[in-house]
């Protein structure tokens, strides 16, 4: 007969929560999305919650689906600095709650560069980790084939930061912390770095469109939700960690996104799924000793990655065609 071995790790409990957030319309100021997210604080608050992750772009419509002939006049959807003005609110309130967020926003730097970033921020203020969104999806100038723009290459510059995980301490203990960015999660490369850093989080906010407005072949809509899933559970799965998915739900300005938000754990299970698609928290209980599982089986990458045969996934962007056969093997 066959005896699982017993579990005899000590249990290392966080209460992880994502804050979706209902479409912000493009008339909205920043105001009325923190107000909103405040409201979610109180209720992460009310429901233990220690880390909250709000949606990519959280303060402001999804722009990059409006077109700006000259970029300073679009100066307004990004942020300067954090917190702001408009923004300290949010951070007084993850004070006075002791919780920790995950903000996305758009980001001009001193210098006049402009990314798709997040930060994760500690209760005390603190900003722990900083990313800036390396997969931008979508193009640069205005695209007429389109239903609708999706202009990230013409808002953002790529990231430069890499993907960094950081072990610091969220609510007494220390975790092991990586972020991503909407489209990255599609992305094997993106969870695997992390993965080979044992990030033990992923944090990650998103804006995805419930129909594919490329206009360049037919999607079935139902696809569009199983692919963000997929896309989520996999990289959980295969590099042992937890994933916090935060969506911006709803119709905003007019465009369906699809919401969908999940916590998901390192067996790639989904723990918890938002069913509106408006402001709306959900939570999960994660214990953090279960990234070990994984890691020490079946993805125990010291003993079981091949790097010299990976090459291809360093060196080439696009595929090539495959060798031609011609007979034997
Ligand atoms: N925000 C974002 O990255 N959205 C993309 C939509 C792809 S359509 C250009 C996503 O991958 O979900």
């Amino acid at each position: 007969m066959y005896v699982q071995a017993k579990d005899t790790r000590m249990t290392r409990s966080l209460v992880l929560a994502a804050a979706q957030l209902g479409p912000i319309q493009k008339a909205e100021g920043r105001d009325v999305a923190v107000g909103r997210m405040i409201r979610l604080l109180e209720k992460a608050h009310q429901r233990g919650a220690q880390v909250v992750v709000f949606p990519e772009l959280a303060l402001t419509t999804f722009f990059p689906r409006w077109y700006e002939e000259d970029l300073a006049n679009a100066d307004h959807w990004y942020e300067a600095a954090l917190p702001s003005n408009e923004t300290a609110p949010l951070f007084e309130a993850a004070r006075k709650y002791g919780i920790a967020f995950h903000l996305g926003y758009a980001e001009k730097t001193p210098e006049g560069r402009r990314f798709n970033t997040a930060v994760f921020v500690l209760p005390s203020g603190e900003i722990v980790l900083k990313y800036r969104k390396v997969h931008l999806p979508g193009h640069k100038e205005f695209d007429p084939i389109r239903h609708v723009q999706h202009l990230e290459k013409r808002y953002f510059e790529p990231g430069d930061l890499g993907f960094p995980v950081i072990r610091a301490p969220v609510a007494g203990q220390p975790v092991n912390l990586g972020m991503m960015i909407c489209n990255d999660r599609r992305w094997p490369e993106a969870w695997r770095v992390m993965g080979l850093q044992q990030v033990e989080l992923v944090m990650l906010g998103y804006n995805t469109p419930s129909l594919n407005m490329e206009n360049r072949g037919f999607e079935a809509p139902h696809l569009r939700v199983f692919h963000s899933h997929l896309s989520i559970q996999s990289g959980c799965y295969q590099n042992s960690c937890f994933a916090i998915a935060t969506a911006k739900a709803g119709t905003e300005d007019g465009h369906e996104l699809f919401g969908h938000s999940i916590i998901v754990n390192p067996q790639g299970e989904i723990m918890a799924q938002a069913t509106s698609w408006d402001d709306e928290l959900i939570v999960a209980e994660a214990d953090l000793g279960k990234c070990e599982l994984g890691r020490k089986t079946i993805f125990d990458f010291a003993r079981h990655r091949r790097p010299e045969h990976y090459g291809r996934i360093a060196d080439q962007v696009g595929s090539v065609p495959p060798a031609e056969w011609k007979g034997g093997a």
